[in-house]
């Protein structure tokens, strides 16, 4: 799960994206946000067409909108202060760039100061309006929509760039002439005005439902650009002209597309039919369906990183599940019994976690389920523990493992750092893993789990920080002198974690049939099985790195070997 404060970017850099996209692409399709949450959704919203990832190059924080969301008319009526406002939760919750809609951009001293402000906060592009301050939203008929004198504008439009610090930032002229009446000779008039005096493209603006007249104004602005020698980018803003194709729209000369309203008119749209549902229904059910659920909206946000680094970093809160039940023929009482020094082994897991902080611990139980006598833990019984194997064992803990858990088998001991390791590592599934067994494999008796990574694991035995490397394989039949590590028992799974495997656990439990990776059938299926197969569907599955700290109990001898050790 990508967290959303990795969703970054400084300001310098954020600002020269747009710049670059122009020069090397031509084209950028933008679209319209008005508050944190809509920009959240433009920035991450992908969709893959015929192999291609369409996505909305950068933002457009439209007058209309802004002040509709705060509720008000479009007429310059919110004041600046407010307006950065708006600019700052769209720039707080993205990584695009983000085009400014500056309306007349006021007077010229208030636009300076302007166009400082959004410079220093990594906007690309601020595009004015030629009409006098205070204007009335072009889409609507019969108001008022009187232009600026090009004088003027062209002036204001100087002062700007003068102002300007970077390479990068824009200042693109916005022609009301089709608005206003004025027509197609007269826009191109001013566009060469604005041009002249600086701008770095020209948005030419209508409301008529046929694309002609703008691409009327685009064939005329190539012979303009033509004329002066040089092409700045040309803007337009599809609203009323919507059945035209960007690629049309291209192909006629347009360098950026601006879808400047839809999120919040799709918004009102929805908000007005839930109301009213509810209204009708006197209870939200019939509602429900209108609505995205609580957790998507949790999670857009940032919430469920949150929760999850709580859980990561807050180890109090972190669940741990250890499936005991299984049997094993060199013992005749579970292995987690085990007397080590006097103490069971699941005892001094048990103490180690709660070293941890931990306390959230459940055990599977199910051979010999009367000998777990250890309080300060909650039990779960697999009774068909002969049928069903540990993977069974760990799903019968399938509600515990909300919100991501540690697993750990019930026959190891291991130490705190281990455990407090695991729990600031980076990853959704991450098992813990160690390489010391490859130096004395020789003397090794014992059927290993083994794993291959996908980089081999480096020869220096002295690391500063963990390295990053994933699992590609995992088994008992890999060959000792080619696998690269030996599975510890103790595993970690996030939220998103947690997802994965629930997922594929219950659909393999209603679909699989015959072996199970290493086991005979899914029913004997070991925990190892399933990350197997988690890798095989192409889901990520992360390595700590360990270096001792930790001891299985495979066998009666080992017993002896651990009492020494403790
Ligand atoms: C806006 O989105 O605020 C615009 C475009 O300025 S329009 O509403 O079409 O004038
Ligand atoms: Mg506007």
């Amino acid at each position: 799960m990508e967290l959303k404060l990795k969703r970054r970017i400084l300001p310098d850099e954020r600002r020269r994206i747009l710049k670059n996209l122009l020069d090397k692409k031509g084209f950028a399709r933008i679209l319209e946000a008005h508050n944190g949450l809509s920009a959240i959704i433009a920035n991450n919203i992908k969709e893959i067409i015929n192999n291609e990832i369409l996505e909305f190059d950068g933002f457009w924080a439209s007058s209309f909108t802004d002040s509709a969301a705060k509720g008000y008319p479009d007429i310059e009526i919110i004041g600046v202060e407010s307006r950065y406002e708006t600019i700052r939760q769209i720039l707080n919750n993205t990584n695009k760039p983000m085009i400014i809609d500056g309306d007349t951009g006021g007077e010229a001293a208030n636009f300076e100061y302007f166009v400082r402000t959004l410079e220093d906060m990594g906007v690309s592009m601020v595009i004015i309006e030629d009409k006098k301050f205070p204007k009335r939203n072009s889409l609507e008929s019969g108001t008022i929509q009187d232009q600026e004198d090009p004088e003027i504008f062209a002036t204001k439009i100087k002062r700007g760039k003068e102002v300007q610090i970077s390479k990068d930032f824009m200042i693109v002229a916005r022609i009301e002439s089709l608005i206003s009446g004025s027509g197609l000779k007269d826009a191109i008039f001013r566009a060469k005005k604005y041009l002249l005096a600086g701008a770095d493209g020209i948005m030419i603006h209508s409301k008529d439902i046929d694309p002609k007249e703008i691409l009327d104004f685009a064939m005329e602005y190539n012979k303009l650009s033509k004329e002066l020698g040089f092409r700045k980018p040309l803007v337009c803003v599809p609203t009323t002209y919507n059945t035209i194709s960007e690629d049309k729209l291209q192909d006629f000369g347009f360098n950026i597309v601006i879808y400047a309203n839809h999120l919040l008119r799709a918004a009102h749209k929805a908000m007005k039919e839930t109301a009213s549902i509810i209204l009708r229904s006197k209870r939200a059910f019939e509602a429900e369906s209108m609505c995205s659920p609580v957790k998507t909206v949790f999670k857009d946000v940032g919430f469920l990183d949150v929760k999850e680094k709580d859980m990561k970093y807050n180890k109090g809160h972190i669940k741990v599940i250890i499936p005991a039940a299984g049997t094993d023929p060199e013992f005749d009482i579970p292995k987690a019994m085990t007397i080590l020094k006097g103490k069971p082994v699941l005892q001094r897991q048990i103490e180690t976690l709660k070293n941890c902080g931990i306390n959230d611990i459940t055990v599977i139980r199910g051979f010999k389920k009367e000998e777990f006598s250890i309080d300060g833990v909650s039990y779960i019984d697999n009774n068909d523990y002969d049928k069903y194997y540990i993977l069974h064992s760990l799903f019968k803990a399938e509600e515990q493992m909300e919100g991501g858990f540690l697993f750990i088998y019930s026959d190891i001991l291991f130490n705190e750092q281990i455990i407090k390791n695991l729990l600031t590592s980076n990853g959704d599934i991450i098992l813990a893993l160690d390489n010391s067994y490859t130096y004395h494999k020789h003397k090794i008796d014992k059927n290993l789990e083994l794993i291959l990574t996908k980089n081999k694991p480096s020869e220096q035995t002295r690391d500063l920080y963990q390295i990053e490397n994933e699992i590609i394989r995992i088994g008992r039949t890999i060959n000792m002198d080619m696998a690269d590590y030996e599975f510890t028992g103790i595993a970690y799974f996030s939220e998103y974690g947690v997802e994965i495997i629930r997922r594929i656990y219950n659909e393999c439990k209603l679909n699989h049939k015959g072996n199970f990776h290493e086991a005979d059938s899914f029913g004997k299926a070991s925990f190892i099985d399933l990350i197997q197969e988690v890798i095989d569907r192409g889901f990520r599955v992360d390595i700590l790195e360990v270096h001792k700290g930790w001891f299985e109990i495979h066998n009666r001898k080992d017993i002896e070997v651990a009492e020494r050790l403790i």
